[in-house]
């Protein structure tokens, strides 16, 4: 581990801020009341910049037009292979734009340069570009009646749709909710998280040039409590569609409900669990456990943020894992091969490390890091508690950063019981060389997506989601595109009509 220490170590972003206005009906606006926010530099907590602020009469704006390019204008009507070659320009653009982009992530975000590069901005592209191919390729069903009737159905766009997204992933989660609800014909208007702002805007430029008409893609940024509770509760939104912690998908849920009864798509927290059993490979184990867990500096709702390691192999595991993790290498996220750069705000940076403090005080053992590095920004030490136990808080709650939690277990049926024990259900591994563990381990776990002996692989096709309080539906894949649609079923008679 790099320390960080002064001043120097803080490198000039290679990038400028183009857009920092509301996007609404194709335009860049102010916002009406003229408010602006700042957004923060994770390196140094300064300001980088301030953005338009969005609040309730924006939020009415941005529905307005949005509703009106899906009741009157050409996106819904167009064919669908129309849409679809708009949106693979789109994702040109985006492949295009790629360096630019990764850099303003990076310096909106935090998170390493190399890591925007090779994943963020590919993978938004690919999943751009796997919601484009669907376009054309949304149809219904022939139903053959019993009697004088036949039926079919049309899947059709569900409308306006309101999309809240986080900051750990600010371009993948805007391109993962607004590619699918696009593809199908629906207009959308989006928040960005208030920690990060920039991207999306940058994107919004990118809709402008790819030929999205006026209206269909509205941007704002803004805070949740004032413009993302103004788009939960609006009458005029026939869709919502979040990701965030699981305390604010309860208050989504409850203003749908409270409003106009629309349908929510929720992707939210975990505390998933990565099993290591005595048969596996060590060294192999440990590197799937590292990525699991520090991964964007843990910021990542799949994280594998219990790692359960079955007792034969335990002590050479935690030793192994500690060893790897003091090979991190931890500065600038701008530095070439950083690999873990500052958390996103002061907020999370001082519950990640309250949650530090909760571990020592719980009892667990604390054989890596504990502290934050520098003199300036968010940068927290990469962490390992041994000897954690399920009632500690640091295995029950989501900490949303760089900490691994060691857990020890004997067998199967134990293992089993305790990583379902959790209002969570996100992901889980498995890491085994016996097939039939691992077939029994993936049926047993309540959860939305089980890895064998990998950790975090994903792609535009599989979906993703949560059981229980991690979430509700699934995004990504076919299954990411049915949140959009709607289904008529039409019927008529037969040629001899009893009417
Ligand atoms: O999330 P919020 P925060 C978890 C993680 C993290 C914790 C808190 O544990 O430590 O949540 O992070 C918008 N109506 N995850 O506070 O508040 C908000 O503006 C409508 C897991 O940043 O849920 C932002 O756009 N919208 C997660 C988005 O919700 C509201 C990723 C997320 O913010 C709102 C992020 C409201 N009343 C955090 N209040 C994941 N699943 O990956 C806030 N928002």
């Amino acid at each position: 581990m790099a320390p960080l220490s002064s001043e120097s170590n803080t490198v000039l972003p290679p990038v400028t801020v183009k857009y920092t206005k509301l996007f609404i009906n194709g335009e860049f606006v102010d916002s009406v009341s003229g408010k602006t926010f700042e957004t923060l530099d994770p390196r140094t907590g300064e300001a980088i910049t301030r953005v338009s602020e969005a609040q309730k009469e924006d939020v009415d704006l941005a529905v307005k037009a949005a509703r009106a390019a899906f009741d009157h204008g050409p996106w819904p009507r167009m064919s669908g292979f129309e849409r679809g070659r708009i949106l693979y320009k789109y994702a040109d653009l985006v492949s295009q734009h790629g360096d630019e982009l990764a850099a303003l992530e990076t310096f909106d975000n935090g998170k390493p340069l190399d890591m925007a590069r090779i994943l963020d901005i590919p993978y938004s592209v690919e999943v751009i570009r796997y919601n484009a191919g669907f376009a054309d390729k949304i149809h219904g069903l022939t139903l053959k009646m019993s009697g004088q009737y036949q039926g079919y159905t049309l899947h059709e766009p569900i409308g306006v749709v309101g999309q809240m997204i986080p900051w750990n992933f600010p371009i993948l989660t805007f391109f993962s909710k607004v590619s699918p609800a696009l593809a199908c014909g629906c207009t959308v208007v989006i928040k960005s998280a208030e920690q990060t702002p920039l991207t999306a805007l940058y994107c919004a430029q990118l809709a402008n040039e790819a030929g999205i008409p006026p209206g269909v893609l509205n941007v704002l940024s803004g805070f949740g409590e004032t413009a993302g509770a103004s788009i939960s509760s609006h009458m005029d939104i026939d869709k919502i569609s979040f990701t965030g912690s699981t305390q604010v998908g309860r208050l989504i849920m409850e203003a749908a409900a409270k409003s106009n009864l629309k349908p929510v798509t929720l992707e939210m927290g975990g505390k998933s669990p990565l099993i290591v059993m005595d048969d596996a490979d060590v060294d192999k184990a440990v590197n799937i456990a590292h990525l699991a867990v520090y991964t964007n500096m843990g910021q990542v709702c799949l994280a594998g943020s219990r790692v359960f390691v079955q007792e034969g192999i335990y002590d050479e595991f935690v030793k192994k894992a500690v060893a790897r993790a003091k090979q991190q290498v931890v500065g600038d996220p701008f530095q070439p091969g950083v690999q873990h750069g500052p958390q996103i705000d002061k907020m999370q940076f001082e519950k990640i490390l309250k949650y530090i403090q909760y571990g020592k005080r719980d009892g667990a053992n604390l054989v890596l890091g504990g502290n934050s590095l520098g003199n300036k920004g968010f940068y927290i030490e990469p962490t390992i508690f041994s000897d954690v136990e399920d009632d500690m808080q640091i295995a029950k709650e989501e900490i949303f950063g760089p900490i691994m939690s060691i857990l020890k277990f004997k067998t199967i049926e134990e293992v089993i019981e305790r990583g379902n024990k959790t209002i969570y259900g996100l992901g889980a591994g498995i890491i085994t060389k016996d097939i039939d563990i691992a077939n029994r381990l993936a049926r047993s776990l309540r959860v939305g997506t089980v890895w064998i002996n990998c950790y975090l692989v994903v792609g535009a096709d599989v979906p993703l989601g949560g059981y229980k309080m991690s979430g509700i539906g699934r995004e990504y894949g076919s299954y990411g595109l049915t949140n959009y649609l709607q289904v008529k079923c039409v019927i008529s008679p037969l040629q001899h009509s009893p009417w």
